[in-house]
C-alpha cells in the first residue's frame, strides 16, 4: 500500500500530511494547485486535498475528513480514531461534522469574501466580517463547553479530531478573529505537536 497526498503548503492538505505523520506511514507529497489537469483528472471538483492510495490499483480519495478517518481506520493501532459502530466513534464522527459544518464555515467564508481576496471573484464578494465573526464565536463557545477540562476533544486521548479543531483555529487565529484564552492555550498545545512540525517542513519542500 502506498500513499500520495495532492495539495500544497498553507491549504487543508496539512490535515492529511499530519495525520500520516502522527501514524508514522510512509507518503508522496506531490504539490499543485486546485483546478489544475492533474487534480481535475483526480477529483471533479478540482479541489485539494486529495489522497491516492496505490492497493495494487489506485483509487483517489477526496475531502479531507473522508480522507483522515480512512487513514485512521487503516492504521487503528495508532489510535487516532475508534472502530466504527462505538460509542467513542459516534463522538469523534460528532466532533468531525461540528469541525467542518460549524467551525469551518465561517472562517472560510471570511477568507473567500475578505478585501482582495483571490479565492472568489470580486464581483461575488460581500462584506461578512461581522457575519462570519458572530457565527465563529458561536461555535467556539460550543466547542469549549464540549472540551471542559480535558486535553484533547476525545479527553486524555489525542485523535483526528484535535487536527481539524487546530487546523482551522489557526485559520482563524491567522485572520485575526477573536480567540478565548482556553482555546489558544488548547491550540497551543496541539499546534506544538512534532508530527505537524514534520508535515509543515515536507509541505513546503
Ligand atoms: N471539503 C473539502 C474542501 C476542500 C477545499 O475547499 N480545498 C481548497 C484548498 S484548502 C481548494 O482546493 N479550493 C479550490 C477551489 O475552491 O476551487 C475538504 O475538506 O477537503
Amino acid at each position: 500500500m502506498s500513499y500520495k497526498v495532492y495539495g500544497f503548503s498553507g491549504s487543508r492538505s496539512i490535515r492529511v500530511s499530519w495525520v500520516l505523520e502522527e501514524l508514522g506511514v510512509e507518503y508522496e507529497f506531490i504539490d499543485v494547485r486546485p483546478q489544475s489537469k492533474e487534480i481535475l483528472a483526480l477529483n471533479p471538483a478540482g479541489k485539494i486535498p486529495v489522497l491516492v492510495v496505490d492497493n495494487n490499483v489506485e483509487q483517489a480519495i477526496s475531502d479531507s475528513a473522508a480522507i483522515c478517518l480512512y487513514l485512521a481506520d487503516v492504521h487503528k493501532e495508532k489510535g487516532l480514531s475508534a472502530p466504527c459502530g462505538s460509542l467513542e466513534r459516534a463522538q469523534i464522527d460528532s466532533w468531525l461534522f461540528f469541525a467542518q459544518s460549524e467551525l469551518e464555515p465561517p472562517v472560510w467564508a471570511y477568507r473567500k469574501h475578505k478585501k482582495n481576496s483571490p479565492l472568489i471573484p470580486k464581483k461575488l464578494q460581500v462584506d461578512l466580517s461581522e457575519w462570519t465573526k458572530f457565527e465563529f464565536s458561536k461555535a467556539v463557545k460550543t466547542l469549549l463547553a464540549r472540551l471542559g477540562d480535558n486535553h484533547y476533544a476525545m479527553g486524555d486521548k489525542f485523535s483526528i479530531v484535535d487536527i481539524f479543531l487546530t487546523q482551522i483555529g489557526q485559520w482563524a487565529r491567522y485572520e485575526r478573529f477573536e480567540i478565548p484564552t482556553d482555546y489558544k492555550i488548547y491550540l497551543d498545545r496541539v499546534w506544538a505537536r512534532p508530527a505537524l512540525a514534520r508535515a509543515r517542513n515536507k509541505e513546503k519542500g
